[in-house]
């Protein structure tokens, strides 16, 4: 008789889900409430440095991990900062990477996109947060012999991944920023990540200052987002 062989894997074993069921009524204030909530959602560059739980960004943490990925490999990593002489490194290394970008690397196209937001080299919310979330994409995996896993979708999964978190803090009453120096990869050196993994957003997390102030801007109305054949 052969011994079967243990690295093909097996289905996992099928368990019930769990549904709620709720009347359409209730349906309806969901949708509602979640959507409203979630419109008053805003990205300010403006952020207190009051100290925030770290319970908190578990929890924000723990959401974006409930994130569908592909053939559930879950290829993330979260990396949170709140040691103050890391989070300044970071600060000046993304500095340095933006100054750069704005003064000349950047496609003038680019830098024109950019102007009605007002962003600049300037990144004080890197210091001012109490934490500095980077959101690490795993690029492959390893196999119990050591050789390289691939890892399948792994943009489109750390990119629900961060939209799961960036939900999850603006539910619990923080704010956070999708910042994305480039490039990135003296976040992988400062924070001691592996080469299977490339630093793919920067997401401070705190309380918006007490004089926090946002662009004046609209979203794009349903009519402009939706077709419906
Ligand atoms: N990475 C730069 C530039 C930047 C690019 C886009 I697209 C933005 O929406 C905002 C900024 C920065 O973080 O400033």
């Amino acid at each position: 008789m052969s011994t079967p062989d243990t690295r093909t894997p097996a289905p996992l074993p099928l368990v019930p889900l769990h549904h709620q069921r709720r009347p359409l009524e209730e349906m309806r204030e969901c949708a509602r409430s979640f959507y409203e909530e979630m419109d008053r959602r805003r990205t300010t560059r403006h952020f207190s440095s009051e100290p925030v739980p770290r319970e908190l960004v578990e929890y924000a943490i723990r959401t974006a991990g409930t994130a569908p990925s592909g053939a559930h490999q879950q290829p993330w990593s979260f990396v949170a900062v709140s040691d103050p002489g890391l989070k300044l490194r970071i600060r000046e290394a993304a500095e340095e990477e933006e100054r750069d970008f704005y003064r000349g690397k950047a496609p003038a196209e680019w830098l024109e996109a950019l102007l009605p937001l007002g962003t600049d080299e300037h990144k004080p919310h890197l210091t001012d947060a109490p934490w500095v979330v980077v959101l690490f994409r795993k690029l492959h995996g390893t196999n119990p012999d050591g050789s390289r896993r691939t890892f399948y979708y792994t943009q489109e999964s750390c990119g629900i991944a961060a939209g799961f978190f960036i939900a999850a803090i603006h539910r619990m009453g923080l704010v956070t920023l999708t910042h994305t120096p480039s490039p990135m990869g003296f976040l992988r050196e400062l924070l001691g990540r592996p080469a299977s993994e490339k630093a793919m957003l920067v997401m401070p997390v705190g309380y918006p200052a007490a004089d926090a102030r946002v662009p004046e801007m609209g979203r794009k109305p349903l009519d402009e987002i939706a077709v419906w054949i």
